[in-house]
């Protein structure tokens, strides 16, 4: 069974590795499908996500990384993908995830959404988060992987010179 894995992922954290990783235990096969939004002005292009998140997942080999726009749904039919995977932290998330799962299923009744809960150690952590520890000069260096957090560091460098 192929799963799609889709989100912003600006910047991918511990947290959705952790459910890339579990994930891809789970199915044949993950794709993290990386949204190109015009509407969201993102920390990093689409482009450098999908280059962070391929190192990040290099270890994995029945991982894809892709981008993709429009219908999350369309995308998946397009992949013959069966399930979309999401991770869930809290009650907030929950909401807003069953509203999602629900109009995804009045798009395509044939593919189902499965929620992963958060591992414990990253319940609280979030792509935002993340921005925003850097952004106040905090280390991000416990939350994403070495490279990224270098990239981050960079981008808040930059913007304050
Ligand atoms: N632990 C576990 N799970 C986590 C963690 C963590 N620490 N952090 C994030 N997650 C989960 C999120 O709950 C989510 O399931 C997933 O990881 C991705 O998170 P984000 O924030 O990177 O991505 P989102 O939620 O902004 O992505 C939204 C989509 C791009 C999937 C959505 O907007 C979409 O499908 N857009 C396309 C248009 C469409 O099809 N619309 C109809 C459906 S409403």
């Amino acid at each position: 069974m192929i799963a799609i894995y889709p989100g912003s992922f600006d910047p991918i954290t511990l947290g959705h590795l952790d459910i890339i990783r579990r994930g891809s235990r789970l199915f044949e096969k993950v794709i993290v499908a990386v949204l190109r939004n015009p509407n969201k002005k993102p920390l990093f292009t689409v482009q450098q996500r999908l280059a962070q998140i391929r190192q990040a997942t290099e270890n994995l080999s029945n991982v894809d990384v892709d981008g993709f726009d429009g219908l999350t749904v369309n995308y998946a039919q397009m992949q013959k993908a069966q399930v979309l995977l999401r991770g869930l932290r809290a009650v907030s998330d929950f909401e807003i995830e069953l509203q999602m799962a629900h109009t995804n299923k009045t798009l395509s009744t044939q593919i189902e959404t499965v929620f992963l809960a958060t591992s414990n150690e990253y319940s609280f952590l979030s792509s935002s988060v993340v921005k925003e520890i850097a952004k106040f000069g905090g280390s991000v260096d416990h939350l994403v992987p070495p490279q990224i957090a270098l990239d981050i560091y960079q981008c808040y460098n930059q913007s304050s010179q």
